[in-house]
């Protein structure tokens, strides 16, 4: 699995901020309005509670502070436990949280202390990345590709096929695919020889560079939370991409909003 480095997340908030305006470009709605819709709730002042984690590979410097940065940037009431570990989570109680943020190497997962609703950053993360295509307002095109059916794309591809889209995908791993389309058979396997090209693209690798020029039309919006950047910097302006991408910010809001 990934871990995120400290790079990773050095413009956090500019990332966010560009981000911001694309999807307000594509869905005329902002971030916070398309969460509301999404999991049909509203924030409410709950207060967040940021606990560091030192297990396995320890602390990653920027992380818990790129998370408070995230969750202020939306008003959100938040702080960082002073604590790490288990006397963070003490601490994280005793200062009244209603929510707490953790992630140790393999899991980053947000709990309802009030409610006991739990999300798991994978999830939340392929599910706000694929509303946002799926909210676009080029409606018309159900075509979709994927690549990369792991942990992230799964549940996009699940939301997918809810919206009933046409969907193609790629990975590596075939056996992925293979197992994927056991669930689902109207997923198409996809190989780049196909020629196909597509208005919207879904991401989720761990891979540079994964978005191959033959699949782009001018203005192709690509949501893709992989990291590092699956499309160059090239192709993104020779066709006048909107690329929705950042480390972190979105599906921390998502796994905020889904155990509201
Ligand atoms: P995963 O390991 O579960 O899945 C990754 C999938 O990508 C695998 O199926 C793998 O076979 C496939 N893959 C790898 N290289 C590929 C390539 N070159 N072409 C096609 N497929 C390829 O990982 P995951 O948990 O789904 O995470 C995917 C990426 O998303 C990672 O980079 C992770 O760090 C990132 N991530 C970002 C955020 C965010 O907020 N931006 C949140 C969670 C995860
Ligand atoms: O980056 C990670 C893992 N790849 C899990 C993320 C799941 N998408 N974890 C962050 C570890 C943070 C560290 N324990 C800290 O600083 O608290």
């Amino acid at each position: 699995m990934t871990r995120l480095t400290p790079e990773d997340l050095i413009n956090i908030q500019e990332d966010i901020h560009i981000c911001e305006q694309i999807i307000y470009e594509i869905t005329d709605r902002k971030i916070i309005q398309l969460l509301e819709n999404i999991y049909n709730i509203k924030y409410n002042g709950e207060k967040i509670g940021i606990i560091p984690i030192t297990s396995g590979n320890g602390l990653i410097d920027n992380f818990s502070e790129s998370l408070l940065k995230i969750l202020r940037m939306f008003n959100m009431d938040s702080f960082i436990t002073k604590r790490v570990d288990v006397s963070g989570y003490y601490e994280a109680i005793k200062k009244n949280a209603d929510i707490i943020l953790m992630a140790d190497d393999s899991t980053f997962l947000a709990y309802n202390l009030k409610n006991m609703k739990i999300s798991n950053n994978q999830i939340a993360t392929g599910k706000i990345y694929s509303e946002i295509l799926i909210n676009s307002k080029n409606l018309n095109d159900k075509d979709i590709l994927i690549i990369g059916a792991g942990n992230v794309g799964k549940p996009a591809i699940e939301n997918f096929i809810k919206y009933n889209y046409n969907i193609y995908i790629y990975d590596l791993d075939e056996s992925k695919i293979d197992d994927i389309i056991k669930k689902f058979p109207t997923i198409i396997k996809y190989n780049f020889n196909q020629n196909k090209k597509f208005s919207k693209i879904f991401e989720a690798t761990p891979s540079e560079n994964t978005i191959p020029e033959s699949v782009l039309i001018n203005g192709t919006i690509v949501s893709t939370p992989g990291i590092p950047r699956a499309l160059s910097k090239t192709l993104e302006t020779k066709y006048n991409i909107k690329l929705i991408m950042e480390p972190l910010g979105l599906g921390t809001l998502s796994m905020i909003y889904e155990i509201l």
